[in-house]
């Protein structure tokens, strides 16, 4: 898991109209609408659900500690898709004793190794890890107009890739797996809509829509690619060089929390 820096968000709230200006042209559809399509539910129940739900997200001290900005990034995301939202005055689990006092319906959470939305009244929570995956797809699909019956290569194994991998099969495309820890992939051995890639520049090569949810950055460069790709990458920091940023900037969906964050509000309503 890798953690975010004051840095990488540090003008996430005062770009979010911006951020959703440039999906819409990526993908043709905005924030609301990639959430609600890898949740499963429709753009117009999501909007609905604004109205019944008050948010809050609740600062967690324990590890390394307060990231600055961090939950007022969460709060300005979900602010930004029409739900209430507030940061807890207090951190920790007074803060969480506060979310409910002032009776938050969906508890945002988050210390060095999880981050959870957690439903108060259905007494369940979803992944941040689990929601980014399918999240990134969701914008990978609209992008490519649909993956159904493509190849779709997917860059790490982890609690990202797995979720990707499964939203993928559940599109209908077929996935094209790689990952540095070949233990990572024994889970997909026997998985028929799962091959496993050996060779990653091999694999760069060959394949139009790639997702890179590996936490590795800077890694793949300009000439690695087909001119056509595609690419969804939710890892932070971004495993594109440069070089490769400026030619497939138009093609490249990345952010630091917006779309895990929207995903994991439409997952868990
Ligand atoms: O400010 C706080 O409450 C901190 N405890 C938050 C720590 C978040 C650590 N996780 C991450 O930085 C990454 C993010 C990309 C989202 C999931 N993990």
């Amino acid at each position: 898991m890798t953690r975010l820096t004051t840095h990488d968000i540090d003008k996430l709230d005062s770009e979010l109209t911006q951020y959703n200006l440039s999906l819409i042209e990526k993908t043709g559809v905005d924030l609301a609408a990639l959430a609600s399509f890898a949740a499963g539910i429709t753009r117009e129940s999501f909007k609905q659900a604004a109205q019944n739900h008050m948010a809050a997200a609740v600062p967690i001290t324990s590890g390394q500690g307060i990231i600055g900005g961090f939950s007022e990034s969460v709060q300005s995301i979900i602010q930004f898709l029409g739900f209430d939202c507030f940061v807890t005055r207090a951190a920790d689990v007074a803060g969480i004793a506060e979310a409910i006092d002032r009776k938050a319906s969906i508890i945002f959470v988050a210390d060095d190794d999880r981050f959870i939305a957690y439903n108060v009244g259905k007494g369940s929570y979803v992944d941040n890890g689990e929601a980014t995956g399918r999240g990134y797809v969701a914008a990978l699909a609209h992008m490519a107009k649909g993956l159904k019956g493509q190849e779709v290569l997917v860059l790490g194994a982890g609690p990202v890739g797995q979720s990707a991998v499964a939203f993928l099969k559940e599109l209908g495309a077929w996935v094209k797996l790689f990952d540095i820890q070949p233990e990572a992939l024994k889970a997909y051995q026997t998985d028929a809509q799962v091959t496993i890639e050996h060779s990653l520049l091999e694999a760069l090569s060959k394949y139009q829509f790639i997702l890179d949810a590996t936490p590795a950055g800077g890694f793949i460069g300009a000439d690695d690619l087909p001119h056509e790709a595609m690419l969804a990458a939710p890892g932070i920091p971004l495993g594109l060089k440069q070089e490769a940023l400026t030619k497939y900037e138009r093609h490249l969906i990345h952010d630091p929390l917006q779309i895990g964050v929207a995903t994991m509000l439409a997952m868990i309503l």
